[in-house]
This record gives structure tokens, C-alpha cells and sequence, in this order.
């Protein structure tokens, strides 16, 4: 059974709707002939009930809301397929990922977590990642995220989670922002939050695009082969464009400039034909190898390094096609980490179990119906056929008299499969315990792997850590939440709790206060289990940081590039940049004191994409000024000098050449530039090869956070 990459695409066209040379009708089929006026007794009379047409589109519209994801409410979305590149049947038997070259459709969504529908999508976040697999077996959803790790170990305190990051309950205040007194109280109380906090206080939490974050299952999930034997896997999406962030005051800018920044991208970029590519691989711990780390498996607040266990890519994911309607494909789906194919089970990490029930409650809130598997987003390609009945919006027509199994009346239909003919079963796992309400010994390492993240980061990346602390703190306005995550910071790291604390104007306690989990190790039980630092095996991970992420190739394959023109300006150095950026799929942006056209130095005329006000500095990975450029324009207009000024604070590729780079000195870092500063491109000759090659080389790099004040040299 082979799937194609067009399966999913024409089992949704049967319910696909195109009003182009159509008449307007009403839901009932009644073609409309006025649909600009009421049906009123007289014309300036009052409307009359029996306006069918009137009655049937007010009240549609007053129903047209569904209530937002409770978590990861933002978000966007697109189609693809995934490709198989190494199959692996000796791990799993689900059915597509047996062999090379075989393709399914995916449709795939990324997300912020704790922002509302409308919310900025720079906000500093966890990034949600899913991928719905329609396989000929049955729906699998991958439902992940860019981090690797999580706040919390058990399920019972994710409503807490939640609760405390969202807007504070009184006054619904911030929107999609951490920096607030409840969330700080709730990690500053809950240790085991630490490795995760190091996340997200890392550039990770403010990526460049979807399209430049990995993605992580987070849990450990088990792999079943056919002999029925299994392994515990974690799995990995790995981006081909690499994974990058932006800076922390440009994620603020760009939420005001441009609060869509990565829906658009992701949009963009694939109307574009840049189709977004990931590789997918998996961390493989054979079955008996289940006790033999320093951490557990089933513990959500840690990673397997990469060190210990490799990642082995069996495949790809690309994104082709933006989908027709974002309410019906993007809102509407619905993914479950429970909708699983044979072949893939799952392991006792408790956070997951929870997870397990929640997913499908929730969508009977959001969606309204224990139906919704049949919405066509959501329906599998796989014919499904059981004994469940009615509710809200039933879509199937059941026919015949038998709901039930066992029957004789259907003739013991649809009947159940054996395993050899597909029918999942679950892995047997032995399991002899008691039945208590406990959190395992095996658990209370929390500072452990946090100081392996920290220790891993390059001293840049340390420092993004420690201002991004002293601002989410800087924000609290409670003393006592600033001073206990001092605390706690001082158990990952001391100097970073030190430099944090000099952020707050506050000293680092000697002592940790906060309330301890119970544990279960026989000397402990029913007692007080203290947090613990367990020494890893492994000291510093590359795989950790982005800056030193060993998968990272230099490409600005669908960068933007702002060129800043006004009258005057060189057509062959402005043509000169395009061309080089077009050839490594990039692409260069006029932005000029106003739209319309731009006279050049040649008597020709260049389009304006944008004005200087209505883009901004902050939606272009570099800058260029071309030979040419008036100075009078940088000179006048402050809006075009904040190009240059935030370019340089935000640490990216600024090239001038020809006169142009005359101009560098009316920017307020012009007293800081050197002759040799990385990442500015300066030459005097006009629409030189070369000097195109070396901006577009030195964009390859991302950015150049050197230039900022590093607080870890
Ligand atoms: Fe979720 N999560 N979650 N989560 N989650 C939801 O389901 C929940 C967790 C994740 O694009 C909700 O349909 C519980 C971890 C993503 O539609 C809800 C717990 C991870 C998405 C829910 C967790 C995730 C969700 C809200 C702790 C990373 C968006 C709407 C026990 C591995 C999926 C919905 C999309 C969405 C519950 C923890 C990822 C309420 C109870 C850990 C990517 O069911």
C-alpha cells in the first residue's frame, strides 16, 4: 500500500468551493437577487421578520467564532508530503516508513503557546510544531516543539503552567509575554522548570522563522517492529535552512512593525516555490538500555545527548502548498499525540500519559463535536469504519440496522483485524507496582542538564541568556520571585546568576527556599525529596547551541535584503546586487522615500517595493546602500537611517559601496566602526562582483553578534 502526495489533496477537493462564475446563493440553494438591502415594509420602513436571506447571513455571522486553542492558539500552517531516505523496518513497522522514495501528505502547524489568536508572533515562546501523517494505516500526529524539553514532569500541573503564563487573571495583562510576576512565581516554586528556562531564555525562544527551528517529540515514544520487539525512540526535525534566531529588542520591533512577521514568511516563502525541507531523525535506545543514564527516559525535563546517542535521519519533510482556507485546514485541525499507527506506542513519561487525554477532550470544547475526525482537514485517507454513532454534525451516513460488536445481524461487520492483517496493539509491557500518587527518585535531577545546556552555549549566547533574564525579571514586580529565581539560577550557574542579579540590582541568596516534591525511593517515602545537580556524562553538547549547531550551513537561501534608494542612485549597482542575490535565491527589496518609481543615475527607473515607512529595518536580514544613494535622504529622514542604525544594532550584514559608504558616518555607530569590523561590506568601486559575493558570503553567517557588549568575555 503505497501513499501518494496527492492523496490528501484529492480526498479534501471533494469538499472545495469556488464561487468564480457562480451566482450568490443562500445555504438553501435560493439564488439572491438583492444582497445590498433589507426587506422593509416601505423604503424607509422598518425590516420584516420573514426576511429568510437576511436572518439566514446575520445568523451565520453571529456564529462564525469557535473558541481558541487553550494553549498554542497562534499559529500557522501549510501542506507537504514526507519522503522515506532510510528506511527502517528492523525499528518499526508502521507502514510508512518501510521503504525508500515512499511519500505521504502532511499537513503541518507552528505555533506560539501562550499568545491569543491575534498575537504577535515574536513573542519570547515555545514553539509548537505538529505534522499531521496522513497514512494509508491511519492518522499520525507528530505534536512537538522546538524545545526539547518541558517546564513540568507530570501531567497535574500543566492547567498550573498555564495558568500562570497566560494574562494575569484580574486584568488580562500581558498579552503572549512571560515577564510577568504569576510566571515567575510558579518557575521560581517548580525547580524542575530550570533546563527548560535555560530554553527559553535562549534565542531559541525567538526564532528567525518557522522554517529555521528544529523540532523535537519532547517525550520518549517507543518503535515497535513486525517481530513485535521494541525500542524507545526521540525524534527530530532538523531544518535545512538551519536554525536561527533574531535579537530580542528586533523580536520587539518586529511585533509592532509586523505582527504576522512568521506567518507571512511561511507564506511567502512557499508561494515562492521556497519549500520549506526539514529532515527527520531518530534517537534510538534499544529496550534494555532503559536504566543506564545518569537521567530517566521518562522524564520530560530531559535530552539524550546527541554524544551518547546519535541521531539517524530516515527521512524528509517539505512544505509545497499554503492551504485554500486558513479557518477549515489551520484552525480546525485538530492534532492528538494519541493518533498513532502500528508500529509506534508510547512510553510512561507522565506528562505524556496526560497528554493522552486531553487532546481529543479538548477539541469537543473547541470544535464542538466528538465529529470532528470528520472534518476534512482531519479525515484519514485510511477508510475507517466502527460502531460509533450520531452526535453534532455527523457527516457519514451509517446504513444498516447494526451499531454494535459483537453481531450476527451485520454479519460480525466492520470486523476487528488481527495483528498480522494491521490491527494495532500496544507493546506488553511487564509492569508490578503499586498504585501511588508519587514522583520517581529517578526524577529529581533539575539543575543537571540545565548546566549542560548553559555550559554548552558559546559566550555570545550566554549573554542573551543573561540580558533575557534580567528583562523577564526586570519585569517582575515582586522582590521575593526575583530574588528565589536568583536562587535557583545560582544552582545552574553561578557568574550567570551573579550577572543576572547585577541586571535586577539584587544579591544572590545563599539559600534555596521552595517547596520540595515527594519521592518514592524506599528511605524516602511519603518524605521530602530535595532537587538535585547529577553530574552528566557528557559536559557540552554542540548540538545545543545554534551558534556552534554542528547542522548549520551557510545559505540565505529566501533572505531579504532592504537596498536603500532615492533619486540618483546607481541602476548598476542596485541591478548588480539583485542579480547576486537572485542567484542564491535570495532576494533584494527598493525601499525609497516613497513608492512610485525611483529615477537612477542612468536616466532608467526602479519600482519601490517599499517606502521607508512602510517597511522597516527589522523585516530584512541586511541592508545594502548602493552608490548613489543622496545623503540629504539619511541625512532628512530618520526613518531611513533607523534601517542602518538598527541593522548595525541587530548585528547583521550592512554593505555600502561607490560613495555610499561616505554615508556609514551619519549612523549613530559610526564612531565604533573599525577597518576590519565583520559583517560590514565597504568598497569604493561601484556594482563589483565581488564586493556582491562578499555581502552575500558574509549573510551566510547570519549575524554577527560580536558587535554587541558580550557580558561573558
Ligand atoms: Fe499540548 N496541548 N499539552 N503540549 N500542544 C494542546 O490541544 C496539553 C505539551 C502541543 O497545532 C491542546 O488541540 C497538556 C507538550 C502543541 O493544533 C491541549 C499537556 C508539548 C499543540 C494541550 C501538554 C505540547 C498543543 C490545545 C501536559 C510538546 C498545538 C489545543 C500534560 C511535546 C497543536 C489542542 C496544534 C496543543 C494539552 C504539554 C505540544 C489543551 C494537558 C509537552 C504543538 O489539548
Amino acid at each position: 500500500m503505497k501513499n501518494s502526495q496527492d492523496d490528501k489533496q484529492r480526498d479534501l477537493s471533494v469538499n472545495k468551493s469556488d464561487g468564480t462564475n457562480k451566482f450568490l446563493t443562500t445555504n438553501q440553494g435560493i439564488k439572491i437577487n438583492d444582497d445590498n438591502n433589507t426587506l422593509k415594509a416601505g423604503e424607509r420602513g422598518p425590516s420584516l421578520l420573514e426576511d429568510f436571506i437576511l436572518r439566514e447571513k446575520i445568523t451565520h455571522f453571529d456564529h462564525e467564532r469557535i473558541p481558541e486553542r487553550v494553549v498554542h492558539a497562534r499559529g500557522s500552517g501549510a501542506h507537504g508530503f514526507f519522503e522515506v531516505t532510510n528506511p527502517i523496518p528492523e525499528l518499526t513497522k508502521a507502514g510508512f516508513l518501510q521503504e525508500m522514495g515512499q511519500t505521504t501528505p502532511v499537513f503541518a502547524r507552528f505555533s506560539t503557546v501562550a499568545g491569543s489568536r491575534g498575537s504577535t508572533d515574536l513573542a519570547r515562546d515555545v514553539r509548537g510544531f505538529s505534522v499531521k501523517f496522513y497514512t494509508q494505516e491511519g492518522i499520525y500526529d507528530f505534536v512537538g516543539n522546538n524545545i526539547p524539553v518541558f517546564f513540568i514532569q507530570d501531567a497535574s500541573k500543566f492547567p498550573d503552567l498555564v495558568h500562570a503564563v497566560k494574562p494575569e487573571p484580574h486584568n488580562e495583562i500581558p498579552q503572549a509575554a512571560s515577564a510577568h510576576d504569576t510566571f515567575w512565581d510558579f518557575i521560581s516554586l517548580m525547580p524542575e522548570s530550570m533546563h527548560m528556562i535555560m530554553w527559553v531564555m535562549s534565542d531559541r525562544a525567538i526564532p528567525r522563522s518557522y522554517r529555521m527551528m528544529e523540532g523535537f517529540g519532547v517525550h520518549t515514544f517507543r518503535f515497535i517492529n513486525e517481530a513485535g520487539d521494541s525500542s524507545f525512540v526521540k525524534l527530530h526535525w532538523k531544518p535545512k535552512l538551519g536554525t536561527h534566531a533574531v535579537a530580542w529588542d528586533e523580536a520587539q520591533k518586529i511585533s509592532g512593525k509586523n505582527p504576522d512577521f512568521h506567518r507571512q514568511d511561511l507564506w511567502e516563502a512557499i508561494e515562492m516555490g521556497n519549500f520549506p525541507e526539514w529532515e527527520l531523525g531518530v534517537q534510538v535506545i534499544p529496550n534494555e538500555d532503559e536504566n543506564k543514564y545518569e537521567f530517566d527516559l521518562l522524564d520530560p525535563t530531559k535530552i539524550v545527548p546527541e554524544e551518547l546517542v546519535p541521531v539517524t535521519i530516515v527521512g524528509r519533510m517539505v512544505l509545497n502548498r499554503n492551504p485554500d482556507n486558513f479557518f477549515t485546514e489551520t484552525e480546525q485541525i485538530a492534532f492528538h499525540p494519541g493518533h498513532v499507527v502500528p508500529g509506534i506506542d508510547f512510553s510512561n513519561d507522565p506528562l505524556l500519559q496526560g497528554r493522552l487525554f486531553s487532546y481529543t477532550d479538548t477539541q469537543l470544547t473547541r470544535l464542538g463535536s466528538p465529529n470532528f475526525h470528520e472534518i476534512p482537514i482531519n479525515r484519514s485517507i485510511a477508510p475507517t469504519h466502527n460502531n460509533q454513532r450520531d452526535g453534532h454534525m455527523r457527516q457519514e451516513i451509517n446504513k444498516g440496522r447494526v451499531s454494535y460488536h459483537p453481531n450476527s445481524l451485520g454479519g460480525g461487520c466492520p470486523y476487528q483485524a488481527q495483528i498480522s492483517e494491521g490491527g494495532f496493539n500496544s507493546f506488553p509491557e511487564r509492569i508490578e507496582a503499586h498504585k501511588v500518587r508519587e514522583r520517581s527518585e529517578s526524577f529529581s535531577d533539575h539543575f543537571g542538564q540545565a548546566k549542560l545546556f548553559f555550559n554548552s552555549q558559546t559566550p555570545e549566547e550566554k549573554s542573551h541568556i543573561v540580558k533575557a533574564l534580567r528583562f523577564e525579571l526586570g519585569k517582575v514586580e515582586t522582590t521575593a520571585i526575583r530574588v528565589r529565581m536568583l536562587g535557583l539560577l545560582s544552582q545552574v550557574d553561578t557568574e550567570l546568576a551573579e550577572k543576572v542579579a547585577i541586571g535586577l540590582g539584587a544579591t544572590v541568596p545563599s539559600k534555596l527556599e521552595f517547596p520540595v516534591n515527594k519521592g518514592v525511593s524506599p528511605e524516602n517515602e511519603g518524605g521530602e525529596q530535595e532537587p538535585k545537580t547529577v553530574e552528566q556524562s557528557v559536559s557540552s553538547s554542540d548540538a545545543l547551541s545554534m551558534l556552534k549547531n554542528p547542522t548549520n550551513t551557510p545559505t540565505i537561501e529566501s533572505r531579504k535584503v532592504a537596498i536603500l534608494c532615492s533619486d540618483g542612485v546607481s541602476e548598476a549597482a542596485v541591478t548588480n546586487m539583485k542579480n547576486a542575490l537572485k542567484k542564491a535565491d535570495a532576494k533584494g527589496f527598493v525601499i525609497a522615500p516613497h513608492l512610485g518609481a525611483v529615477l537612477t543615475d542612468s536616466d532608467g527607473a526602479l519600482k519601490a517595493d517599499f517606502s521607508f515607512l512602510t517597511a522597516s529595518s527589522v523585516l530584512f536580514d541586511a541592508v545594502y546602500v548602493p552608490h548613489g544613494l543622496g545623503l540629504s535622504v539619511l541625512a532628512e529622514n530618520d526613518d531611513a537611517l533607523e534601517y542602518l542604525n538598527d541593522a548595525y544594532k541587530h548585528c547583521k550584514v550592512i554593505g555600502a559601496d561607490g560613495q555610499a559608504s561616505e554615508l556609514l558616518s551619519e549612523t549613530t555607530f559610526a564612531s565604533k566602526l573599525t577597518n576590519d569590523d565583520a559583517g560590514i561590506i565597504v568598497t569604493s568601486d561601484v556594482a563589483s562582483e565581488a564586493f556582491a559575493q562578499e555581502f552575500i558570503d558574509a549573510m551566510g553567517l547570519h549575524r554577527f553578534w560580536q558587535r554587541e557588549p558580550n557580558l561573558y568575555l
